[in-house]
This record gives structure tokens, C-alpha cells and sequence, in this order.
């Protein structure tokens, strides 16, 4: 990764290579912390802005909700430390990742009492999947279900079930995998959202589909229906994603990513279609700040 010059940590900047915490926190042994994935753009003027803060920030809160951890500052201080760390790095274009974690001040199962650490880091991340469009396998791990895990919730511990579906499709050669739902329908990737395409329809799994719901996902819904597209969300059978015209994935990190491949199966032409392509150039359009519908969306840094 792109190092920065400065993190925030437990209430001041310190120089990343400085930013350090005690071998024996909670959060390292049980995963018991709650994260997110935020990214700032360079606007057409120029200036800096962050990307529906203040819905990441709100998914922040509820994950902690989630985890029954105290958060120890305020939904405006959030927002607050998030901007003044990208000021203080002089980014222009940036990913954005605050954690709160249990620390150190006893171990074992019992999550109580225990002091809170938070952080932002901030970063230059470019693309994430590495690819314009990517190849994916189904993978053979099935995503939490909902009573093993809340996926609503972007807690730490839930990533080791996208790492063994990320791995396992990266090592046998495809660039991400597909996780499936426990009823076997399509759920997500281990860090995006997915959305197929069927003529002029765009197709995306439920939020009972044991799936994060996704701001970017949130996003290409409004987007889509702005253009005129039709959105439906609804169970998706893998033969059904095979027979797509066009598929791609969404995420903070991912963007719009296009699918080409799934299985060894050529989605449609097996390149961008041009749906994707339309949904790709007005996300990149709103997150430029070409789009007044949607200022809202955007908190802007610089002054
Ligand atoms: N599903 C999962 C499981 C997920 O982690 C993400 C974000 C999404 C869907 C898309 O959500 P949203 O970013 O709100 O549109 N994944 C974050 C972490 C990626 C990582 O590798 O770390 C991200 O995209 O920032």
C-alpha cells in the first residue's frame, strides 16, 4: 500500500510508521472491531469530497450497535476527524478506513469493560480488483448466514469468511470470487455487491441475502432508475447470473467493477456492456461533482 504521512489514532496524528497498538488487544485475537471503507474524489473544480459520509458514518455506528461496543465519539466528531485527516495528509483523491476495536485489558470471550481504540487512516487506492473487468468462480464457502453473523454489520471477524472465498478464487486463477447465500442463491462478493442485467433491467440480491448493504449499491440503485433503467431486487440462481447479458460488482473499494467471466462462462460479450458502461460514467460523474442532484452526497474538504 501507499503509505500517507499521518494517521489518527486514539485522539492525535501520529506518523504512520508510528501508528502501533499492544499485541494482546480483543480485536486481534477475536476479530472484535467494526470498520469501514470510504473514499474521497477529486471534484471537477478542483477541490476534494468525500463520498456519502455521512451514510458511512451512520453503517459505522450501527456496527458497533451490533457488536454492543460503545462508540467513544459522536457521529459529528466521526465526520470531523475523517475530514481534518485528509487536510492534514494533503490528499486530493483518497480510500478512507476507520476502525474502532477492543484493546488491551483482558482477553477471553466475555466483550465487556474494555477500552475502545479508534483510527482513520487515509490513503491513494486505485483499482481495487486491478482489472477494467474481472474474471469469478462460485465459491465453494457460503457466505455467513444470518444467524451465525449480522452481514449488515461490517465487523472485523466477518471478513475471515470473505478471505477464505477471496483466496480460494485468487489461487485457482480467477481475479474474485462469488459467494453464495445458505439457500444457495447468489449473495455477493467477499467485498462487493452484485447486479446483473437482463436487457434493460438491472437484478441485484435482497437485503435479507445475507449481504452487506452497500452505499455504492444504495448509489447505482438511484442512479439506475434516474436513467431509466428498471431495478429489481430479487433471488438470483447461479444459472440465471450464467445467462446474463451483463453482470458487475459494487463496492467503495470495487467501484463499478464489470464481471466478464463467471465459472468459465462469458457473461454476454464477455466485456463491458453497455449498461455498465452507462452506470460507470455516471457514478464517476456524481462522484466528480458533475451531478447538482446529488451535491448532497458530497462533503467537500478544501475550502
Ligand atoms: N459487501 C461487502 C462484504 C463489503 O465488504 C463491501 C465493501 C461491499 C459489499 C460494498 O459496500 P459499499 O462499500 O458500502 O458499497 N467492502 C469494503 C472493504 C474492501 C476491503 O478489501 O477491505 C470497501 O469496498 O471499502
Amino acid at each position: 500500500m501507499e503509505k500517507s504521512e499521518y494517521i489518527w489514532f486514539n485522539g492525535k496524528f501520529v506518523p504512520w510508521d508510528e501508528a502501533k497498538t499492544h499485541v494482546l488487544d480483543h480485536g486481534l485475537h477475536y476479530g472484535t472491531g467494526v470498520f469501514e471503507g470510504i473514499r474521497a474524489y477529486k471534484t471537477h473544480d478542483g477541490n476534494t469530497a468525500v463520498f456519502r459520509l455521512e451514510e458511512h458514518v451512520e453503517r459505522l455506528v450501527k456496527s458497533a450497535k451490533a457488536l454492543r461496543m460503545s462508540f467513544p465519539y459522536s457521529r459529528e466528531e466521526i465526520k470531523g476527524i475523517i475530514v481534518e485527516t485528509i487536510r492534514k495528509n494533503r490528499l486530493e483523491e483518497c480510500y478512507i478506513r476507520p476502525l474502532a476495536w477492543y484493546g488491551y485489558r483482558e482477553l477471553g470471550l466475555r466483550a465487556r469493560d474494555l477500552p475502545v481504540n479508534f483510527m482513520v487512516a487515509v490513503w491513494k487506492w486505485g483499482k481495487y480488483l486491478g482489472k477494467e473487468g474481472v474474471r469469478a468462480k462460485i465459491s465453494t464457502w457460503v457466505r455467513n448466514s444470518p444467524n451465525s453473523f449480522p452481514n449488515e454489520a461490517k465487523i472485523c471477524g466477518g471478513y475471515v469468511n470473505a478471505i477464505f472465498a477471496s483466496e480460494e478464487a485468487r489461487n485457482a486463477g480467477y481475479d474474485e470470487a462469488i459467494m453464495l447465500d445458505l439457500r444457495g442463491f447468489i449473495a455477493e462478493g467477499p467485498g462487493e455487491n452484485l447486479f446483473i442485467v437482463e436487457k434493460e433491467r438491472l437484478l441485484t440480491p435482497p437485503l435479507y441475502v445475507s449481504i452487506l448493504p452497500g452505499i455504492t449499491r444504495d448509489a447505482v440503485i438511484i442512479l439506475a432508475q434516474d436513467l431509466g433503467y428498471g431495478v429489481m431486487e430479487t433471488d438470483i440462481t447461479r444459472g440465471r447470473l450464467y445467462n446474463a447479458d451483463e453482470a458487475f460488482f459494487t463496492g467503495t473499494a470495487a467501484e463499478v467493477t464489470p464481471i466478464y467471466e463467471v465459472d468459465d462462462r462469458k457473461i454476454g460479450e464477455g466485456k463491458t456492456g453497455p449498461v455498465t458502461k452507462r452506470i460507470q460514467e455516471e457514478f464517476l460523474a456524481v462522484t466528480g461533482g458533475k451531478r447538482e442532484k446529488y451535491g448532497q452526497w458530497l462533503t467537500y474538504i478544501y475550502k
